[in-house]
């Protein structure tokens, strides 16, 4: 599948709930959800290789990986992490995440293409689930 463009989200589910979990402040969940609330990503792919950005006003990440391969990245919560993304199905990746120092939930995420072409994201931490559903701009 290609992941490939420009993705607006359409739904979230419990991203302050994961955040929670995660132990973040009632005041910095607040924060991060408004910002969180209307993303901007952009996909590039070429192969099995993804390179990701996704920006807000408050904070912007970047990651660039290959499917089988670890690379490093920082959970939703700032938090340095190795990361190991697999294909879950042929149109799912399925990431875990080991912090690089310190304790807490465990936490992964999934990116899938439907075939309806949205793309679907899931975030982990412990049992508590974030989903967010994007469609191409
Ligand atoms: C701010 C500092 C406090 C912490 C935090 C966490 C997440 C975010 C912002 C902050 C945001 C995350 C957005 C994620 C998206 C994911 C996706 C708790 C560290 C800067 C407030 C904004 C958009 O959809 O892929």
């Amino acid at each position: 599948p290609d992941f490939s463009g420009k993705w607006k989200m359409k739904s979230s589910e419990n991203f302050e709930g994961l955040l929670k979990e995660l132990g973040v402040n009632v005041f910095l969940r607040k924060i991060a959800a408004t910002a969180a609330s209307s993303p901007a990503v952009e996909i590039t792919q070429q192969d099995e290789s993804l390179s990701i950005k996704t920006s807000t006003s408050v904070r912007t990440t970047h990651v660039s990986f290959t499917v089988g391969q670890s690379f490093n990245e920082t959970t939703v919560d700032g938090r340095p992490c190795t990361s190991f993304p697999n294909w879950e199905t042929d149109s799912k990746i399925s990431c875990e995440q080991t912090l690089q120092k310190g304790d807490g939930p465990k936490t992964a995420w999934t990116r899938e293409l439907t075939n309806d072409g949205e793309l679907i994201l899931t975030m982990t931490a412990g049992d508590v689930v974030c989903t967010r559903v994007y469609e191409r701009e």
